[in-house]
């Protein structure tokens, strides 16, 4: 078993590839599409999401695709369901599984990802249905007083318990602590939380016997508070990045799949492609795992039409591109023009 979970995870961090998160719940694709004035429908987020995954060439720059639970169910065209789609052009199926960050009892603003009820049961229909890793998305906020260590200690412990059953029915689980943005602390307490936070979490790991092999991380950068009147620079947050995730994370793990979590699709490709030419013994690969950084530009380019399949297909895949490019440390501006 763990073979195959170690042979997965290195499809999904494969050199030169990311990962495409389009796990959406129905309450965030809701508010992304009424932004750009469309309903959001069933039908409309089959739409967009085929319109997504039929780019052409895009397995050449996206390794795996994270899908939400509506649309593992859901056809592109014809019969092929979206894991068939999505398997037959060489990019490995993926389901999130958390069901969503609740309010933390007894601790005002903060979170708990909840989700572990039946979810054993849950992961073998996934696996039935062609899901070949899976994803959690655990939430820590800075603030007055918080984190809490009671909430990172949840949320690591819910993490580590979801990755455990996931490798028991045969997915490679995808560990997502986000540290958030949000917030106007500097980069230093992004450092601090961010080291505390991945530290329990793969104490958490060890604890519930999880094999650090068969798994991809998937972080957050060490970046300042979106409010932060002292922003930091792009060599700045690639090396706070990479020394806090030297400092926690085990070599065992095959590869670190980023979170973009409300940088500009700019900043998130700039950021990863400078962690990659940094001289620092990594063990790791060190590529994306973006949901906006890689759907702002393609979502925008639909806007609830079909009939702009072409520039829908043309933005994913320079989203795609670029960062397969950072992924590497061979981004240049002038991939953002190129054919
Ligand atoms: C695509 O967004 C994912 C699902 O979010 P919700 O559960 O809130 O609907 C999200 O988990 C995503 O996979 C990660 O946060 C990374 O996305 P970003 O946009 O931060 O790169």
């Amino acid at each position: 078993m763990i073979d195959q979970l170690q042979k997965t995870a290195m499809q999904m961090v494969a050199p030169g590839r990311g990962i495409l998160a389009m796990d959406e719940s129905t309450g965030t694709c809701t508010s992304r599409f009424e932004n750009l004035g469309v309903k959001s429908t069933p039908t409309t987020r089959k739409s967009y999401r085929s319109l997504l995954v039929t780019t052409p060439n895009l397995s050449d720059y996206i390794s795996g695709a994270i899908l939400f639970d509506e649309t593992l169910r859901q056809t592109v065209s014809g019969e092929a369901t979206f894991p068939e789609h999505l398997a037959h052009q060489g990019i490995v199926p993926g389901i999130k599984v958390d069901k969503g960050a609740k309010p933390l009892a007894g601790h005002p603003g903060e979170k708990v990802t909840e989700g572990l009820d039946g979810l054993r049961e849950r992961l073998v229909e996934y696996v039935q249905l062609g899901a070949r890793f899976a994803k959690w998305r655990a939430v820590i906020t800075i603030g007055d007083g918080i984190p809490s260590d009671a909430c990172i200690m949840a949320n690591a412990h819910g993490l580590a318990r979801y990755a455990a059953l996931c490798q028991e029915a045969g997915l490679v689980p995808i560990v997502e602590p986000e540290v958030l943005m949000d917030g106007s602390h500097d980069i230093e307490a992004c450092r601090e939380v961010s080291d505390k936070t991945f530290h329990i979490v793969f104490a958490q790991l060890e604890e519930q016997r999880v094999e650090p092999s068969g798994i991809v991380l998937k972080p957050n950068m060490v970046l300042s508070g979106k409010d932060c009147p002292q922003q930091a620079d792009v060599d700045e947050v690639a090396e706070q990045t990479v020394d806090c995730l030297l400092a926690t994370v085990p070599a065992e793990v095959p590869g670190i799949a980023f979170l973009s979590g409300g940088q500009t699709d700019e900043q998130a490709t700039l950021h990863l492609n400078r962690m990659n030419q940094l001289d620092k013994d990594v063990p790791w690969r060190l590529t994306f795992s973006y949901g906006r950084a890689l759907q702002q530009a393609p979502m925008k380019a639909w806007s609830g039409n079909d009939e702009n399949s072409a520039q829908v297909h043309d933005a994913a895949l320079r989203r795609a591109l670029v960062n397969a490019y950072a992924s590497k440390g061979e981004y240049s501006e002038s991939l953002e023009a190129s054919n």
